[in-house]
């Protein structure tokens, strides 16, 4: 039988609008919404079905019977694993008490479900993977505007200039953004941008400056100095909505473009131009504010600096600037009911509003927890669920978190494939692929909000579960019946439409029902109230950094240069794979197999090595060394070495990525201690490395 449905895809966090054909429960054809996004997906997009179909992924509850780690493992069922889970779970609680159990989630709109459920179980110990992607971007934005980093969404279709620091969207993609940035383009718009090497998205800049790493934060000090000298400010919405801007003016002062050129290796006469343009094209400047932007001491700063050009500009609320995401109430419309259950009162495990008080609570900050874990302070942490979230490859130095992982009575991966966590792990519970499950409803806030869900294409063709599945059927086995009042996924879809007036037929049409016809605007000249912060306004100096001792405007203190025979190490991402876990995809491990590591030409040149030779990289206490193909490019600073993040992986199952590349977190060995005490992010960019021509390469051929 042939089937269409719409849904969203689920090869990245993005998670594009798409529309899936089936028949006899197969997928025949997968192409991006044709109402939201035209037809089109990336690369991995399209490799959605290779996924479901994976012979080399989990297709059955497998638990540990060997070493954690050896990769012993034997089938069960579900209702003998799901037991397993609720009985280990039960015990923890009764000898440690419900706090001992930690969930980290990848986070995104279905995160209720998972919090609620360790939640109800009596814990306060949910977290995500949020410290080494977005924190300190969603902290800066926090503690200008009031709002985190969602709190502001970019219409860069009508921008006339697009400024991105290291946001490399045309490898670390988010499909709409890069149609509208294309549409920037095509209608005349300026594209800078900021990278320490040349990428996909530089090459169709319209200017591109190539800094020394780290040093983002200088440049945009430089940027702001000529902006305020220039006048290119826009003074009523400055003086109607903002506070500390004569301390900023007064902070700015000695620094220069010419100061900010000599610290960013880059030309004094560049930033002046740069400036003139912005000049130029304001207010519809966006400075984009990072997304992966948490990797240096000083980001939190760098992306606030973004901020504050950003209302430099006056860009806030506008076409072509920064706009509010409007949510129901905006439309005039009735929210849908979402799945919650209230934290409970008790300390978190990880020191978050606590210890530690100026920092969003909501997911606390999961690299926090492992020395805590370790020392068995506040308390013991016995169990820890990772759902679609592998720790030792998204956070730095695996070895050390095992440390405290083996601590632990029960550690459970709730994945579609063997994760690295996974394969340490007691319990693995397969969640079948987004192509065949069902997912709660949720609302997408933006300039024109909207209703979505994923729907499954087809039944699942292993022995998976949905995650929604797997916590109803363990929260009925712990007792926790009454935070998930429902038996079906109709059940629970028509409770959550209940006060909207909208029924699920509504969704038939485009896959997604919209709250508002037209694009919601608030009026510009009324926005008090929208800025969550104690004083209403945008606040350049914030209070609440005040009382943890932390400065707003922060004096910009020089890098560290690599000790001689070493490298920073810089990583990123490529189209055709996301994080670390498409590397042995079907598809998608033929067209990038392996990860390479990029030098700069003159280096390379002294170290001996020339393209496609082997090179060996180590740690800085060289605890891990990998070998790789480098390749030598003129357009990376000298200082870098560059890789894409994600391989290195070592689960024997998973034949086509097995011992492919290097592991550029387990390159960053101690760092889970070296983090960001304003901005909460892990500083993965602080990391050196050694690399030397390795002594692998052939020079002659011998065999006896
Ligand atoms: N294809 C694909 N797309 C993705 C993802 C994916 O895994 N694959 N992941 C998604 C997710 S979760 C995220 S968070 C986003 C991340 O989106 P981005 O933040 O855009 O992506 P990254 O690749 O992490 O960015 C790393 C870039 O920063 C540069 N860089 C390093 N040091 C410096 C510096 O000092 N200054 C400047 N200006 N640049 C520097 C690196 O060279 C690299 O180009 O991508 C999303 N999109
Ligand atoms: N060294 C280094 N560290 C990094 C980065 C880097 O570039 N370099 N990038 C950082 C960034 S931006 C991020 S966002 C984090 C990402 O870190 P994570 O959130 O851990 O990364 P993912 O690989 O997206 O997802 C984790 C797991 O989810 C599983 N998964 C995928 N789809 C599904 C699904 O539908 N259901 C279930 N249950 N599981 C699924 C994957 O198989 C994978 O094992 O890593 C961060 N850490
Ligand atoms: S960017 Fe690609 S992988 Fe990510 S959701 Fe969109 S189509 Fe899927
Ligand atoms: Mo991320």
């Amino acid at each position: 039988m042939k089937k269409s449905v719409y849904s969203m895809c689920g090869m990245c966090t993005v998670r594009c609008p798409i529309r899936v054909e089936s028949e006899n429960n197969k997928v025949t054809w997968i192409e991006g919404n044709q109402h939201l996004i035209g037809g089109a997906l990336c690369a991995k997009g399209s490799a959605g079905p290779a996924l479901m179909e994976d012979s080399e992924r989990p297709h059955k509850p497998l638990i540990r019977v060997g070493a954690r780690g050896a990769g012993q493992w034997r089938e069960a069922d579900w209702e003998e694993a799901l037991d397993y889970v609720a009985d280990k779970m039960s015990a923890i609680k009764d000898k440690y008490g419900p706090e001992s159990m930690v969930l980290s989630s990848r986070g995104g709109p279905w995160q209720g479900l998972y919090k609620a459920f360790i939640h109800a179980f009596g814990s306060p110990n949910y977290t995500n993977h949020d410290c080494t992607c977005g924190r300190n971007t969603h902290h800066a934005s926090l503690s200008i505007n009031g709002v985190g980093r969602k709190g502001f969404a970019y219409d860069i279709k009508n921008a006339k200039h697009l400024v991105l620091f290291g946001r490399d969207m045309f490898s670390a993609l988010r499909l709409a953004e890069n149609h509208q940035t294309l549409d920037m383009l095509e209608n005349g718009g300026r594209l800078t941008y900021v990278d320490v090497r040349q990428t996909m998205t530089g090459a169709k800049a319209t200017r591109f400056f190539q800094v020394r790493p780290g040093t983002d934060y200088a440049l945009a000090l430089g940027v702001i100095h000529q902006v305020i000298k220039k006048e290119y400010i826009d003074k009523d919405f400055l003086e109607k909505y903002v506070t500390g801007f004569d301390q900023l003016c007064e902070f700015i002062k000695d620094y220069t473009p010419a100061w900010a050129a000599k610290e960013c290796d880059v030309k004094e006469k560049d930033i002046l131009a740069f400036v003139e343009e912005i000049g130029e094209d304001r207010p519809k400047v966006i400075f984009h504010p990072g997304w992966n932007l948490a990797r240096y001491k000083d980001s939190f700063y760098a992306s606030r600096a973004m901020h504050i050009l950003n209302v430099l500009m006056g860009n806030i609320e506008l076409k072509g600037g920064l706009f509010i995401p409007k949510g129901a109430g905006d439309a005039g419309k009735k929210g849908i009911r979402q799945i919650d259950c209230p934290k409970p009162d008790i300390k978190r495990g990880d020191g978050v509003g606590w210890e530690f008080n100026h920092f969003d609570k909501g997911p606390g900050l999961a690299h926090l927890f492992f020395n805590r874990m370790i020392a068995e302070d506040p308390y013991p942490i016995k169990g820890w669920i990772a759902m679609r979230h592998d720790p030792f490859v998204g956070m730095p130095d695996p070895e050390k978190q095992k440390q405290a992982m083996d601590k632990c009575d029960l550690l459970v991966s709730i994945d579609v494939n063997y994760s690295q966590f996974g394969w340490y792990s007691d319990v693995i519970l397969p969640e079948s692929t987004y192509l065949e499950r069902d997912t709660p409803i949720c609302q997408q806030k933006g300039l024109k909000p909207r209703l979505t869900l994923r729907r499954k294409a087809i039944e699942p063709i292993y022995g998976t579960l949905s995650s929604c599945e797997i916590f109803t059927q363990l929260a009925g086995r712990l007792g926790l019946q009454e935070t998930f009042p429902f038996t079906t996924m109709d059940e629970l879809w028509n409770w959550q439409l209940e006060p909207t007036g909208y029924t699920m037929a509504d969704f038939d049409e485009k896959g997604f029902i919209s709250l508002s016809d037209d694009p919601i605007f608030h009026d510009r000249d009324n926005l008090d109230g929208q800025f969550k912060t104690p004083s209403g306004k945008i606040e350049l100096m914030s209070e609440k950094l005040d009382n943890a001792g932390l400065p707003s405007l922060k004096p910009f203190e020089t890098p560290e240069k690599p000790e001689k025979g070493m490298f920073r190490l810089i990583y990123g991402k490529t189209a055709v794979h996301t994080q670390g876990h498409t590397m042995n995809n079907p598809l998608l491990s033929e067209l990038m197999p392996t990860n390479s590591l990029t030098i700069n030409t003159k280096k390379a040149k002294k170290l001996g090595i020339n393209e496609g030779d082997l090179v060996e990289i180590a740690s800085a206490d060289r605890s891990y060394c990998a070998t790789v193909a480098a390749h030598i490019s003129d357009h990376i600073h000298p200082e870098a070495v560059f890789t894409v993040h994600g391989f290195g992986r070592d689960i024997p199952r998973q034949t086509r990525s097995f011992l492919a590349g290097v592991a550029d977190q387990k390159l960053m060995v101690g760092k889970l201690d070296d983090w960001d005490k304003a901005g909460g992010g892990v500083n993965l960019c602080e990391v050196f490395v050694y690399v030397k021509k390795s002594i692998r390469n052939r020079t002659r051929r011998v065999e006896l």
